[in-house]
């Protein structure tokens, strides 16, 4: 990780002070995260993988929006705030960005108990009931085909397609079983264009709330705002159950106790409590089946990943993304029984 490059932008942002400290997070698949400490405060800059995020600025915008509509509904709980370098923007060199570190709290990876599933999913609740009545027309979407599942499936046809006689072999069993479950999108994109438009968060895992470190059940914030966009409040539930029911860390390829029904339960219950009375009939009765398409495209993308050489996904070793899409189609078999 850059530090070096890293303290050099946060120069730009307020003099370094005898007690400044950098050390780079492992947060995150896409972007690089530091936590910095200076003047005896506690900051969080990240350089944004452009790549990837060719629009901060959308980005921010739809940061910013929400920000302000949910200080306007008197929202309990902390927000994303942006903070501007010397040049009065958020934005440094199109790719870094800065905020307050959220103090007292802690992250995890896996889920530790059927009570976080609950404390969390009731915090989304929230946190969608306050958006209920925010104009999706604000809302750009950064990632134009994030939610386009024929594009993901035409971009996994063709990293099979080009991947290596290697890479092929070794993911075999997991592209069989892809292809052989293809269905399940088929059933997805019928559904689609028939469920309601909303501004979704677009990535709940467990990693992005931050808990209380006193208490792992209570939660502070649910944090990283880059994917808020139009979309289905489906998403957001089914992406927090292939979070919050798998008993796995992601990227655990084995076999055996890999989904929690005690958790779903919990996440189910916790999501309707502040949105029983608003969701349409619709989105109620695919609460299961988009957990199902979500978790198959997860791994679906991981695996297309794995195929491309990586490019995507950062990875900490060779087969780390291949492990992920084992995950997740381990974590979809039990929710298929
Ligand atoms: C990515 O970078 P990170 O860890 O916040 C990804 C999500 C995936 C997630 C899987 C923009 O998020 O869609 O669900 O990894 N974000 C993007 O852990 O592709
Ligand atoms: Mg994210």
């Amino acid at each position: 990780m850059g530090i070096v490059e890293a303290k050099k932008v946060f120069e730009n942002f307020e003099s370094i002070e005898e007690d400044f400290g950098c050390i780079g997070l492992e947060s995150g698949h896409i972007n690089e995260t530091y936590l910095i400490r200076n003047q005896q405060k506690k900051y969080i800059l990240q350089k944004i993988n452009s790549s990837i995020f060719p629009n901060l600025e959308t980005i921010h915008s739809n940061i910013e929006i929400v920000a302000k509509h949910l200080e306007s509904k008197n929202y309990a709980h902390k927000r994303i705030e942006l903070l501007p370098f010397s040049n009065g923007k958020t934005i440094w060199e199109n790719e870094w960005r800065i905020m307050h570190f959220i103090g007292n709290s802690i992250g995890f990876e896996k889920v530790n108990s059927a009570n976080q599933c609950y404390e969390a999913a009731v915090f989304l609740s929230d946190f969608h009931s306050n958006l209920l009545d925010l104009d999706t027309r604000q809302i750009q979407n950064p990632l134009p085909n994030f939610l386009n599942y024929e594009d993901r499936w035409h971009q996994f046809v063709m990293s099979v397609d080009f991947a290596s006689k290697d890479r092929l072999a070794e993911a075999l069993p997991e592209i069989e079983f892809l292809y052989a479950h293809r269905f399940i999108l088929d059933e997805w994109i019928n559904l689609q264009p028939e469920l309601p438009l909303r501004i979704i968060h677009g990535d709940p895992k467990i990693s992005n709330f931050l808990f209380d470190e006193m208490n792992s059940s209570k939660i502070i914030a649910i944090i990283d705002w880059d994917t808020l966009m139009p979309g289905t409040i489906l998403y957001d539930f089914a992406d927090m159950v292939r979070s919050y029911s798998n008993l796995k860390e992601e990227d655990d390829p084995s076999v055996g106790k890999n989904f929690s029904q005690e958790n779903y339960l919990a996440l189910e219950k916790g999501f309707l409590k502040h949105l029983n009375e608003c969701l349409e009939p619709i989105e109620k009765n695919n609460l299961k089946l988009a957990a199902k398409i979500i978790i198959y495209i997860q791994a679906l993308r991981f695996l297309t990943d794995f195929l491309n050489q990586d490019v995507y996904y950062k990875i900490k070793y060779p087969i780390q993304n291949l492990n992920r899409a084992k995950n997740q189609i381990n974590l979809l078999k039990s929710l298929l029984n």
